[in-house]
């Protein structure tokens, strides 16, 4: 990670990848629950990697931008990370965060307990992601679900420490608070040499730039555009019952030509026009004389 605050957008699709690296965002956060939820299931477990995995590595190659893979507490033990790490890095995914919740996990803001895998566990998964991973520039982030599970600061910064010590490349502190203040704590009392990642869901009031100066060096908003895309579609579909046509919304919606852009759309008939015209204007090659090639042997 180099200086300044790395400002990361969550996606479900290669479409908001792309909205997002338009938009200007340094990263994209292939987001579990965003994942979950396009398919209409919890964030809890329900999904394979597999399944997570296609979805991330869609959105690698249509963004020029890193992909950071929301990958839950490494889709079982030591051996499944050590898996999963060469399976996202191998569809072009710049890093993979875990947690350290038990599996299934449940997603940090729904209600009802929080479990937590004991540290060393958690650690022994790091250390097998750090071994597993080829490329030397592939990040693994270790999250501290501690807050989440109503531990304390103490408890939080213990389990940051110990993963940042078995090779985690940046830890992210998660917490449900709806004010920045343990966050910033935690930021205060960081000591390694470790990046931190934040997301200030719940915790909306403080800005990026507040959290680049309380030392924070990467901020997730890691489900906006799902929440704004199921807010825009209920309300768009709604006014089309309404009024029993489209005639009120279409001011409203994207046009077709912004959607076949977001599709590459232009490059693509470029990218024909080209080609055709290579074969419009070169002489072709004379056609194989099939028969003098496998001429019968003489008699
Ligand atoms: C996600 O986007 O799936 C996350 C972040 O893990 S959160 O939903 O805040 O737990
Ligand atoms: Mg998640």
């Amino acid at each position: 990670m180099g200086p300044g605050i790395i400002r990361a957008i969550g996606a479900h699709d290669a479409l908001g990848a792309r909205l997002g690296e338009q938009a200007g965002f340094d990263a994209i956060w292939s987001s579990g629950l965003e994942i979950s939820a396009s398919h209409g299931v919890p964030d809890a477990g329900i999904l394979t990697m597999t399944e997570m995995l296609s979805v991330a590595g869609w959105m690698a190659g249509a963004v020029s931008i890193p992909v950071i893979a929301d990958c839950d507490a490494g889709y079982g033990n030591t051996t499944n990370v050590a898996h999963m790490v060469r399976r996202f890095e191998a569809a072009g995914v710049a890093g993979v965060c875990i947690e350290d919740k038990v599996f299934p996990k449940m997603n940090s803001f729904m209600p009802g307990p929080q479990k937590l895998v004991p540290i060393e566990e958690f650690a022994g998964k790091i250390e097998a992601a750090k071994y597993a991973q080829r490329n030397p520039a592939f990040v693994v982030i270790g999250r501290i679900e501690a807050l989440i599970a109503g531990l304390d600061l103490d408890d939080a910064l213990r389990r940051g420490r110990v993963y940042a010590d078995a090779g985690a490349d940046a830890v992210l502190i998660h917490a449900k608070d709806t004010s920045p203040e343990r966050i910033l704590a935690f930021l205060g009392a960081w000591d390694r040499e470790k990046p931190v990642v934040v997301v200030p869901t719940t915790y909306w009031s403080v800005t990026g730039s507040d959290l680049e100066r309380a030392g924070a060096r990467m901020v997730i908003y890691a489900n906006h555009g799902l929440r704004a895309a199921v807010q825009a579609v209920t309300e768009t579909f709604q006014a089309i019952r309404r009024a029993d046509g489209t005639a009120t919304v279409e001011e409203c919606i994207a046009s077709l030509e912004t959607i076949f852009a977001l599709q590459n759309v232009p490059q693509m008939l470029a990218d024909a026009d080209r080609h055709s015209t290579r074969s419009n204007s070169q002489p072709t090659d004379p056609p194989v004389e099939v028969e003098s090639v496998y001429e019968s042997p003489e008699p």
